[in-house]
């Protein structure tokens, strides 16, 4: 590991165009769940049972409970020294994106600016009527909230399964990676699309693609590098002779 860190130090301290894409990993050390895993995500839940527009519309009161629970656990927790060492990578490089599928607001918490948030912030809520979207910071957002201006059912503005990511915000992260010389991948398991195919677009132009994760995942053969541990005791170490 110790070669392969000082090697991606050198690429990364020379790259002017970074992209870096993170998943619930990032966030572990923080004390957020990740989705996959042993035991599911809530209760004896699949996050594939929770996180799509039909469990919605079956139980919206069994979505909600499931959003307040996390909103309560995320209010509680802080960014961790991975999301400070993004934000220390941000400043060094000129043309730099960072790619989150988090909603939990951890990056901007820790002072992220380039920022896109593909799978939406779970700080946000959406009519399901008048499509007005508001920011909410309530850990409980009750059983069932409404709207005020129209009385439509509230619900997460997050990208559920089978929804289409923001056009803008997608657009955005695909030139980002096809632009980039070098794309790092911390703490996903790599198979949600369509953020999983976006190191492989970064690598078709060209770019070098890193992998920090504490597993192997299905990309990992794939990657020029692979640095197993930790994203917060790793990416710290990858920015550390910056000044
Ligand atoms: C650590 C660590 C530490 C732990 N340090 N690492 C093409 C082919 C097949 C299917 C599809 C396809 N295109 C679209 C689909 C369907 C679907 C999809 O991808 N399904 C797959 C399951 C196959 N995609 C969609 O529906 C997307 N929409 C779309 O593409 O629209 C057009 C379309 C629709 C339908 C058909 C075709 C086209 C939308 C996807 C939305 C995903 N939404 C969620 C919920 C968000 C809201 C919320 O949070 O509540 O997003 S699901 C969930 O998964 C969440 C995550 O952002 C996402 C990814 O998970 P992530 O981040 O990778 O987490 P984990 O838990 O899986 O992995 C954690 C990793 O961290 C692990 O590897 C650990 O080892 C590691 N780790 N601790 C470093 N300390
Ligand atoms: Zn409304």
């Amino acid at each position: 590991m110790e070669k392969g860190i000082n090697e991606l130090k050198k690429v990364i301290i020379r790259a002017k165009r970074v992209t870096v894409l993170t998943g619930a990993g990032i966030s572990a050390e923080s004390g957020v769940p990740t989705f996959r895993g042993s035991g599911g995500l809530w209760r004896n839940y699949e996050v594939t049972d929770v996180a799509t527009p039909q469990a919605f519309a079956r139980d919206p009161k069994l979505i909600w409970e499931f959003y307040n629970w996390r909103r309560d656990l995320i209010s509680k927790v802080t960014f961790n020294a991975g999301h400070k060492a993004l934000v220390e990578l941000e400043k060094h490089v000129n043309d730099f994106t960072l790619i989150t599928q988090n909603v939990d607001g951890l990056h901007r918490q820790a002072g992220s600016k380039r920022l896109l948030e593909i799978h939406g912030n779970l700080w946000e809520v959406r009519c399901t009527k008048c499509g007005v979207v508001t920011m909410d910071r309530s850990k409980n957002m009750g059983q069932l909230p409404t709207c005020t201006a129209c009385g439509g059912i509230l619900r997460p503005n997050v990208i559920w399964f089978g929804e289409s990511l923001n056009p803008d915000m997608i657009h955005k992260a695909i030139e980002a990676s096809q632009n980039c010389e070098f794309m790092l991948i911390v703490g996903t398991s790599g198979i949600v699309q369509p953020a999983a195919s976006l190191a492989f677009q970064a690598k078709a132009k060209g770019a070098l693609i890193a992998e920090i994760n504490i597993e192997q995942t299905p990309q990992s053969g794939h990657m020029d590098f692979v640095l197993t541990g930790p994203a917060g005791e790793i990416l710290p170490m990858l920015v550390e002779d910056f000044n």
